[in-house]
């Protein structure tokens, strides 16, 4: 079990600045000893620098579309590189438009796989559908090859994901061009609503179910921290009431270490300067940690 570390020092998919220390705060707390003592080699550990351009116009309604193209393509091109040298990559963000370089770089080397996306949002909007203009808003539907016409910074991303290997789980911030392309391309989407009615364990049957039914693809789990409910993430950008126990998140976590084809893991959005106090930042920071193990194989008996 070899594991290659890559921390994501960035923010330049959304407005606030501080999660670009995420990756720093995740490892102080020790998740490379948590690793080790679950019996995981650490084959690297590298934190990427990531240096804005000089000159980084809007294009239409996106901000910083240079610095999140030229981040995100070497993000690619490091996750494609762990997976040729045999180890898991774990991407610590950093902001979430990160997962437009994770899942290239995954897809690029295991094109059979699926992704589940765990997050209060959807991510999903195009450059046309942002309301906001943040690209951490829109990774899915640029790796999708949704963006029509995609932005010239972004020609490099292939369109790898396709629509029936995409499953969500934890949604109840979605915005209404996201809800259209959902309902357009019948993707697997799980919100709170549903883990409420049919609880943890089946939506995550159900999910699987969806995008991998003969259980056999690879697996890219992508974790927004902020599909916890605030109580115990509350250091985020953009928190959203109602959401995953950390148990229910845990859950999930373990259920896909389970099936043996988990490949690949991000763990995005944690911004200890948004913390109000310390033990918002530590339970924050501790349930990223303890989201990593339990994928990585942490309570399986
Ligand atoms: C919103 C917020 N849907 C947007 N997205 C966030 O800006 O596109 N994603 N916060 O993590
Ligand atoms: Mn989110
Ligand atoms: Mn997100
Ligand atoms: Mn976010």
């Amino acid at each position: 079990k070899n594991v290659a570390i890559l921390g994501c020092p960035f923010n330049g998919g959304q407005a606030q600045s501080g999660v670009e220390t995420g990756p720093l705060h995740v490892l102080e707390h020790g998740l490379e000893q948590q690793l080790q003592s679950l019996d995981w080699t650490i084959t690297s550990c590298k934190n990427l620098t990531f240096t804005p351009p000089a000159s980084d116009p809007d294009e239409g309604k996106l901000k910083r579309p240079r610095f999140v193209s030229e981040s995100t393509r070497k993000v690619a091109s490091e996750v494609a590189d762990i997976i040729k040298s045999g180890s898991f990559p774990l991407t610590i963000g950093g902001d979430h438009s990160l997962a437009i370089g994770t899942v290239s770089g995954v897809f690029s080397q295991f094109p059979d796989a699926c992704l589940i996306w765990i997050d209060a949002h959807a991510d999903i909007n195009t450059p046309a559908s942002t309301p906001s203009g943040n690209i951490h808003g829109c990774p899915v539907s640029f790796v999708m090859g949704l963006a029509d016409p995609c932005p010239p910074q972004f020609e490099w991303v292939k369109p790898l994901l396709a629509a029936n290997k995409l499953a969500y789980i934890g949604l109840r911030d979605v915005d209404s061009g996201e809800r259209e392309i959902l309902k357009k391309h019948n993707i697997a989407a799980y919100s709170m609503h549903h883990v409420d009615k049919f609880g943890i364990g089946k939506v995550v049957e159900m999910a699987l179910e969806r995008v991998n039914p003969d259980g056999s693809a690879p697996i890219h789990l992508s974790l927004d921290i902020d599909a916890l409910d605030p109580q115990h993430a509350p250091a985020t950008g953009t928190p959203v009431r109602g959401g995953l126990s950390l148990r229910e998140a845990c859950y999930i976590c373990e259920a896909l270490a389970e099936t043996g084809n988990l490949v690949s893991m991000d763990i995005m959005e944690c911004n200890p300067v948004l913390g109000i106090d310390e033990r918002s930042v530590t339970s924050t920071i501790s349930a990223a940690c303890s989201l990593v193990r339990c994928a990585m194989g942490e309570t399986l008996l």
